[in-house]
């Protein structure tokens, strides 16, 4: 029998719409209600505003260690922007844009990265999970989740995000194996920003791309600029609603880049280049949705600078109230399994005589799911 080469189908198509440099594919264009876009562009400069906030607390040590999200704004809005309110948001914990349009109080993104539990719970208004930092594990219980609302035809959708560095892990391409021969409604993205801590995405995998591991799924990819939030936008609703209407997942990989630190646990300096940095500094998402809005006469100096105004304050306020928060040192107990062990009992027994039982904490009680 003479060789053959193998057929493989899968399609991965790269969406682009508004470049760095100005230019716009006004056939792709989304049709946006201006006010929409308007609020797009508060949550993008507010996701800005916060990050550095957050940075600044931590050099003051009044938060513990901070992964910024400087950058990626772009891609967790746009992806939560066409999600339902029933549906699920599961991010890694760069997906700050996403969660604040989500509808996560400020305040308790604080807690989080300031060690408390509390910082973990999810109002019950809001159906999506923590923020995760064991990699990539969050794409299982997102095939899951997606399983169950298959299982239920509750309609509902999940978006899941990992990093470039995710896809390396076991658990991504277990949780893809499974979502995809269950063809549950998944939409799985990944926040290719070109490094994993210190760990350049060459090394990360051969592949030319990340999107074209879904042909060994058997799905349909999409690469898009996700620096540009109108291209997530459309790719996003293009995933959302295959997913919603049957037609099992999607995996995006969305090009972006970390401008700041991994976490301000590292010095970038050390193994990246200024010059690489500058070069990504010019493709900002930010500066870029807010030239396109200004050339739509949607946004001007004046209006940014009464939103800037507006964010400070709502920021002092978070903050203030993240610092009124007291420690409750018996949290981690109570908090690890619906029914305490009787180890974990003896502990925390131990803990409250230790501190002489003098801790009046405020409580909170945690949601779970399920
Ligand atoms: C299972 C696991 N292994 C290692 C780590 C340590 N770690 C934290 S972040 C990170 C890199 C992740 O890179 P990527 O997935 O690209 O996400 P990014 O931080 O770039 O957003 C690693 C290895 C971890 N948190 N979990
Ligand atoms: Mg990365």
């Amino acid at each position: 029998m003479p060789r053959d080469t193998v057929p493989i189908p899968g399609k991965i198509e790269k969406i682009e719409i508004l470049s760095h440099d100005g230019k716009l594919d006004t056939k792709l264009e989304p049709k946006l209600p201006d006010a929409d876009l308007r609020k797009l562009f508060r949550y993008m400069l507010f996701t800005r505003m916060l990050d550095e906030r957050c940075l600044h607390l931590q050099r003051q040590g009044r938060i513990g260690t901070y992964g910024p999200c400087k950058g990626q704004e772009a891609t967790p809005l746009g992806v939560a922007y066409h999600l339902r309110k029933e549906d699920w948001f599961v991010p890694s914990y760069r997906e700050l844009s996403g969660f604040l349009w989500r509808g996560w109080p400020v305040d308790r993104y604080m807690l989080w990265w300031g060690g408390h539990e509390i910082g973990s719970s999810i109002p019950p208004e809001v159906n999506d999970t923590p923020i995760c930092v064991p990699i990539a594990s969050q794409v299982q219980y997102a095939a899951g989740i997606a399983w169950g609302a298959k299982l239920r035809k509750d309609g509902t959708v999940v978006a899941c995000f990992c990093g470039d560095g995710g896809t390396s892990e076991g658990d991504f391409h277990e949780g893809m194996n499974y979502a995809t021969v269950f063809k549950v409604p998944l939409v799985m993205i990944v926040q290719n920003n070109q490094w994993a801590i210190s760990v350049p995405r060459h090394k990360q995998t051969a592949s030319q791309t990340i999107a074209q591991k879904a042909v060994a799924y058997g799905i349909d990819a999409m690469i898009v600029d996700g620096n540009d939030i109108l291209a997530v936008l459309v790719a996003a609703k293009e995933a959302i609603d295959k997913a919603r209407n049957g037609g099992g997942p999607t995996l995006i990989e969305a090009i972006t880049y970390r401008l700041s630190m991994h976490t301000t646990a590292d010095d970038p300096k050390k193994y990246r280049s200024e010059a690489e940095v500058k070069s990504w500094e010019a493709k900002d998402p930010l500066p870029r949705f807010r030239d396109y809005l200004r050339k739509k006469k949607l946004l001007d100096e004046k209006i940014e600078a009464v939103m800037e105004e507006d964010i400070r304050n709502e920021l002092d306020t978070a903050v203030a109230k993240y610092e009124q928060y007291r420690h409750d040192p018996y949290a981690m107990f109570d908090y690890m399994y619906a029914q305490m062990t009787p180890e974990l009992a003896r502990q925390k027994q131990e803990l409250k005589a230790a501190l002489g039982g003098d801790v009046a904490p405020q409580r909170e009680t945690a949601r779970t799911h399920g």
